[in-house]
């Protein structure tokens, strides 16, 4: 007992002399950050839900055109000024498909603007699974969880009186996840059969002379457990909204989810933003240095099931934050 009350007291006397070392010696202001608002997981979660219940959002489905619809309506509902790009594309069979990237932009007037990116198609096999690997996926996590933290952000900030300075470009790419599959031998030219949607984009922007201070790709950001890492583009093109965004993720409490670790680079949307549009952007994804992808990806347990808030609520608040502090 006497003891702890020693230690009480060193303590105390220990807090008390930094804290006047700190005043006394530094003439540094606090940090004073912008008031931001709740991010809500439910909400995000519903969106996700409703993606889901349309079917896979593959290219030249009936699920694909209902969800763009959906998505178009719901980006106007909060009076966002939607438009869209729609264009063909061919695939590494060969297909013709009609592709849509959705492009929702708030305050279009302010010139210091932040795009924010998320792919929304899905997958038309399961190419890792072991069982119906020629059956499509449901994408909650691969393409459903980017959107519905996207839609969310674009719901609070216009619907809250407490309002970001920036302006803010929603880009929903199209085609993201049509790659080769797994056990095929397609690897013929040098063209990227992923990310259609973001290719076509970066050369042909929905503006012209269109551009953005950085961007904030998300990818797999709503599986239970889910890590980001510093993936390795994100670093090489745009170091210091990495970092940026980390220490806030930290600030917030969600250091179990944004991890301070390097991961090897990944090709996604954000490397034809970056190459192409020259727009520095970072990718928010589920990628780790030890296992690479989740043991969900490309298979038939990216369903519901493994969604989880935790994951959806650490990311949307601290894609949120960090917009309201610009
Ligand atoms: C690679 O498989 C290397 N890139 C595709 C990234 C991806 C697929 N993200 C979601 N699905
Ligand atoms: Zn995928």
């Amino acid at each position: 007992m006497k003891n702890r009350h020693y230690l009480v007291f060193v303590g105390l006397l220990f807090i008390w002399s930094c804290g006047t070392e700190k005043t006394s010696e530094t003439s540094q202001e606090p940090i004073v950050y912008k008031e931001v608002p709740e991010f809500s997981a439910d909400s995000a979660y519903a969106y996700i839900q409703k993606q889901v219940d349309f079917g896979p959002r593959v290219p030249n489905t009936q699920g694909h055109r209902d969800t763009r619809d959906w998505l178009i309506q719901k980006l106007e509902s909060f009076g966002l000024q939607v438009q869209t790009q729609d264009f063909q594309a061919t695939t590494y069979d060969g297909l013709k498909w009609d592709l849509s990237n959705i492009i929702a932009s708030y305050k279009p007037e302010a010139s210091k603007r932040i795009l924010l990116a998320a792919h929304w198609d899905t997958r038309r096999i399961a190419d890792k699974d072991t069982e119906r690997i020629d059956e499509p996926i449901d994408g909650a996590n691969d393409g459903g969880s980017g959107v519905g933290v996207l839609l969310e952000i674009a719901r609070i900030i216009t619907s809250d009186q407490n309002q970001p300075d920036v302006g803010i470009d929603f880009i929903l790419f199209d085609g993201e996840d049509d790659g080769e599959p797994e056990f095929s031998n397609i690897r013929n030219s040098n063209q990227i059969w992923w990310c259609l949607g973001s290719q076509h984009w970066s050369k042909n922007k929905h503006q012209s002379g269109y551009n953005a201070y950085y961007g904030i790709l998300v990818d797999l950001v709503g599986a239970k457990g889910a890590r980001f890492y510093k993936e390795g583009y994100s670093r090489q093109y745009a170091k210091n909204i990495v970092n940026k965004v980390w220490n806030f993720a930290s600030e917030l409490g969600y250091s179990d989810f944004f991890v301070m670790r390097d991961a090897p680079e990944i090709i996604d949307d954000h490397v034809f933003v970056n190459r192409n549009a020259g727009i520095p952007m970072i990718n928010i994804v589920e990628f780790s240095p030890d296992y690479g992808f989740g043991h969900y990806h490309h298979t038939h347990a990216d369903n519901m099931d493994l969604i989880d808030k935790r994951s959806l609520k650490a990311v949307g608040q601290t894609v949120l934050f960090t917009i309201y502090q610009e």
